[in-house]
């Protein structure tokens, strides 16, 4: 892209040459910043509210500290690309979230200045204080490792855990806590109120500016200084509802505009001084400079491409129903005819389709925050107290449930029905957010039952089957739109799959999304001579062996096809399966390679690793010819 149009921007390829701006120049290249930020987000799409909403705090992050010496730990990371323009990736940031370009997130490989990889919510303190102690530990030169954490990502148990250890070892850690009242929806929890009532208690800030103008005037030598700071430091500590973050051992500055670079810069200043743990409260507008999303800060958090002149969506030709969607009609209708029915979101309540069930069933419908771990086990509660939770999270954030699942609830055999949206390649959000792992993990839990709808009518009546059994339950379903039935649908039955399509030289075992693709395959091999089963597996686990054991008993090629990781999948099972059962048919598992997958479009992802129908019938064709 040409940045002709941004002088400043192209000025500036490093926060050294940040720090040489004057201050109206900084507010120049705040401007610049926001307009290049949508300019780039409008085409590719990604994450704007956030990142709109930082730019001035990330400018005076790199003006005030000794940017690479001092860490930035962005969490998330969502919020980042102001930091990644100015960090030297200012050109390549038209490349944002494109196969080969940069990654929409912090990422080591890429810069010096990317401390940390992220993409998951709530660890940014744990790594800024896991750095302090590290120089704490080895040595070193010193460094000021700061955190920058929204008021969402506070709320995630990961960041309370180390807040609780920063107050003891949190020497030089700094916490910015970008505060824009937003989570991806509206924030949710008590931490969240407590930080609203800091914002809008007029007693607080009425007295907060008495204490600064009477210390203004008061004369200010060395020891002057000492008891100005405790005469203002106890008048907070008085008037503050809670002072929470005092008494976990952080002095707490704040709040202060979070879009005046100039405070900002002159704050940061100050308090990057000290060395005990300080959390600084910043008021920020998700959105911030774009009309659009200022006013729906909700569904301007990620974008697809856009308008730039009046933010209509870009959108392609297809206006069929995505999987999320059919979920979330199916879910309603499940919860008009049981009572029991509860959903529960971990702060997403709009992506995984839950917005009407809240809408519809207020009574019955929790968002507890980023929260996973504890969504689950808050499930497992409802559970053992008669209700029938229904638990939407997309694939790579129920990773931080493991365990939960594990002890939980299939331990206590709790009838939970896991919803697992974005399960396979999702695309541009590259690795931190891929849906890869879930068969894996979620196949080695005794006790779960895991299904993967092959398209939408069975994804409606897997749950209404899901909701019927007294286990716990995992409907694994793609990103995207969700295909129509194309056949008759057998109902569904526990531990069985499906025969699509008869042929007796290939039999492919295909996974939820993969099944289309298998059949597109299995045409193209009969116009090549040869014919193909296609068997929709249905039910990873317990998965079908009587039937696909009989069916390898008749042909001479087995194959898995599933967009999984091979670690751990449908495949790696059936292997020694057919192994222990001495199927003479040779066995081809596709899947994806054993590694973090990077970003690019699905369609991109799914022919890079051979998973489309070209690459799922290149590899067929390579074993029968052998
Ligand atoms: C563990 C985890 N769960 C869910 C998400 C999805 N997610 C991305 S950003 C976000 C909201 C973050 O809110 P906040 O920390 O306040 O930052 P803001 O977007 O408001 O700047 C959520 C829920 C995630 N990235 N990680």
């Amino acid at each position: 892209m040409n940045l002709d149009n941004y002088n400043l921007i192209s000025k500036v390829t490093s926060p050294r040459q940040l720090r040489r701006l004057g201050s109206v120049e900084l507010v120049g290249l705040a401007a610049e910043l926001r307009q290049y930020i949508i300019e780039v987000v409008s085409k590719i799409g990604g994450h704007l509210g956030a990142s709109l909403g930082a730019v001035e705090l990330t400018i005076a992050l790199h003006y005030a500290l000794d940017t690479p010496r001092d860490k930035l730990i962005w969490d998330v990371g969502h919020q980042a690309y102001a930091h990644k323009v100015l960090t030297g990736r200012a050109e390549k940031f038209a490349t944002l979230r494109r196969a080969g370009g940069i990654s929409g997130f912090p990422k080591r490989t890429e810069s010096e200045y990317d401390v940390f990889s992220t993409g998951h919510a709530g660890n940014a303190i744990s790594v800024a204080l896991g750095l302090c102690q590290s120089r704490a530990s080895l040595g070193g030169k010193r460094f000021k490792a700061v955190a920058v954490c929204g008021d969402g990502a506070l709320g995630n148990g990961m960041s309370f855990e180390a807040l609780n250890q920063a107050g003891v070892h949190g020497k030089n850690l700094m916490v910015v806590l970008n505060d824009n009242r937003m989570s991806i929806a509206k924030n949710v929890g008590a931490m969240s109120r407590y930080l609203n009532r800091i914002i809008t208690d007029d007693i607080y800030i009425g007295a907060k500016r008495e204490v600064e103008a009477i210390l203004k005037h008061v004369p200010l030598g060395q020891p002057m200084l000492k008891l100005a700071k405790r005469i203002e430091e106890s008048a907070k500590g008085l008037i503050v509802p809670g002072v929470i973050f005092e008494e976990l051992g952080f002095k707490y500055f704040g709040p202060i505009d979070g879009h005046d670079i100039n405070e900002l810069i002159s704050t940061l200043q100050r308090l990057k001084k000290y060395e005990y743990p300080i959390l600084l409260h910043v008021l920020t507008k998700k959105g911030k400079g774009y009309a659009p999303a200022e006013r729906q800060p909700e569904s301007w958090h990620g974008v697809g491409p856009f308008c730039v002149g009046d933010g209509r969506a870009v959108k392609g030709e297809d206006d069929s129903l995505s999987y999320t969607e059919i979920f979330s009609r199916a879910l309603l209708r499940q919860a008009d005819r049981d009572k029991k029915i509860v959903a529960v979101t971990a702060a997403m309540p709009d992506g995984t389709g839950l917005e009407e069930f809240r809408r519809k069933y207020p009574r019955r419908f929790y968002d507890v925050g980023i929260a996973e771990g504890h969504a689950v086990t808050f499930a497992a509660g409802l559970a053992a107290g008669g209700a029938r939770p229904v638990v939407a999270i997309y694939s790579t954030f129920l990773q931080r449930s493991l365990d939960q699942i594990i002890e939980d609830v299939c331990l206590q055999k709790l009838p939970v029905i896991f919803a697992v949206d974005r399960a396979g390649l999702v695309g541009e959000d590259g690795e931190t957010h891929q849906g890869v792992l879930d068969i894996s993990y979620l196949s080695l839990v005794p006790d779960l039952t895991v299904l993967a709808p092959s398209c939408a009518r069975e994804l409606e009546m897997m749950l209404a089957w899901a909701v019927k059994q007294s286990g716990p339950v995992a409907i694994r379903y793609p990103r995207g739109t969700a295909s129509e039935s194309k056949w008759k649908i057998a109902p569904i039955k526990a531990g069985r799959g499906v025969l699509r399509r008869e042929g007796k030289d290939v039999l492919i075992v295909a996974v939820g999304s993969m099944v289309d693709t298998s059949m597109e395959v299995a045409e193209e091999l009969s116009t090549a001579g040869r014919s193909c089963a296609v068997f929709d597996a249905r039910f990873v686990k317990p998965f079908d062996q009587e039937t696909i054991l009989k069916l390898a008993a008749k042909t001479k090629l087995v194959v898995t096809v599933e967009e999984n990781s091979a670690q751990g999948s449908l495949g790696s099972e059936l292997s020694k399966l057919l192994h222990a059962k001495r199927i003479k048919a040779k066995f081809l598992p596709i899947a994806l390679p054993d590694q973090f997958i990077e970003h690019g479009t699905p369609q991109e992802l799914k022919h890079k690793y051979g998973l489309d129908a070209l690459g799922v019938f290149a590899a067929i064709r390579e074993v029968i010819k052998g």
